[in-house]
């Protein structure tokens, strides 16, 4: 079943489903840049990070599909200093986007993705607000992930670029994975007591680098993704909006869980579009493991 169609079963509102078949939309485009436009851009984005080539693309793209389309009022976007608002927009909602994630690896051929939060009015709310959450995961082969509270469910992109039904209703399983981002001489000593624990346990490492494909593993085969607060960055690295609160919303409805390490990270209002956070993504038995190492 095309994904359009599929949309059409779920009951939903319709200018939310060409919402999502918008995002759907772009991906051909933005994959034909990874070939053309790769390396870093002569440019830093409000995190002071270099940007590639390919983010500033996949930016570009998007906003523009969404000006023209004027379904969303609010733009937020990881590659954008400020909050954009659409003019003659036909709907309150707000959407943040990570347009690339892991943009780096696409010189090493590595997946990558593109990670959307839908609100339904402005982003600076709680993800538990979220009308929605979708990710395009850009490896062997491009897939797109989508909830909106009913369920999460994926399709895989054919060979003229119509995303079909490859699973509906996922749900995350029990499993041995974990994901541990930051470097282990900067641990905290509950991380660190954490992690020895998953270790004691026979847990596998298994991290690439893409936030969006390593979680995206996650929810397939189970276990937890971990980039936490580290000594000198109590912060963490991760953005709350672009990364941790949109796949957090896909995990959670997948019966999954998200946390900063001490509460759910859904039930977080920013401060800010650049707020980071530690995040804790993956299995309920693992949030609820580190979430009381951290309290004890
Ligand atoms: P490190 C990519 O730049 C990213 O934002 C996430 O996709 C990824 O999980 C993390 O940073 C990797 O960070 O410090 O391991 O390079």
């Amino acid at each position: 079943m095309k994904l359009k169609d599929f949309l059409k079963t779920q009951g939903i509102d319709e200018n939310l489903a060409q919402l999502i078949m918008l995002f759907g939309n772009q991906a051909t485009d933005i994959k034909a840049g990874f070939l053309s436009a790769r390396g870093a851009a002569d440019t830093r984005n409000v995190y002071g990070e270099t940007q590639m080539a390919l983010d500033k693309r996949a930016d570009e793209i998007l906003i523009a599909a969404l000006r023209k389309s004027k379904l969303v009022s609010w733009i937020a976007s990881e590659e954008q200093p400020d909050i954009i608002e659409v003019e003659g927009a036909v709907n309150p909602f707000g959407v943040t986007m990570d347009p690339l994630d892991g943009s780096s690896l696409i010189d090493v051929n590595l997946a990558v993705g593109t990670i959307i939060g839908i609100y339904p009015g402005h982003v600076l709310e709680p993800g538990n607000t979220m009308l929605g959450a979708l990710y395009i995961l850009y490896g062997p082969l491009t897939t797109l992930t989508y909830t909106t509270g009913k369920g999460v469910h994926e399709f895989v992109m054919d060979g003229d670029g119509t995303f079909m039904l490859m699973q509906e209703n996922l749900i995350i399983p029990d499993g041995n994975i974990y994901a541990p981002g930051a470097l282990r001489k900067d641990y905290l000593p509950y991380h660190r007591q954490f992690i020895e624990q998953l270790e004691s346990e026979g847990y596998k490492l298994r991290f690439s680098g893409s936030f969006v494909a390593d979680v995206h593993q996650i929810l397939h085969k189970g276990g937890i993704f971990t980039y936490p607060a580290y000594a000198g960055k109590e912060s963490g690295k991760l953005r709350l909006l672009f990364e941790g609160t949109p796949m957090g919303k896909v995990v959670t409805e997948a019966g999954g869980a998200v946390s900063n390490g001490t509460i759910n990270l859904l039930d977080v209002k920013p401060a800010a579009v650049s707020d980071r956070t530690p995040i804790y993504i993956g299995g309920r038995k693992e949030i609820a493991l580190i979430e009381s190492i951290k309290r004890s």
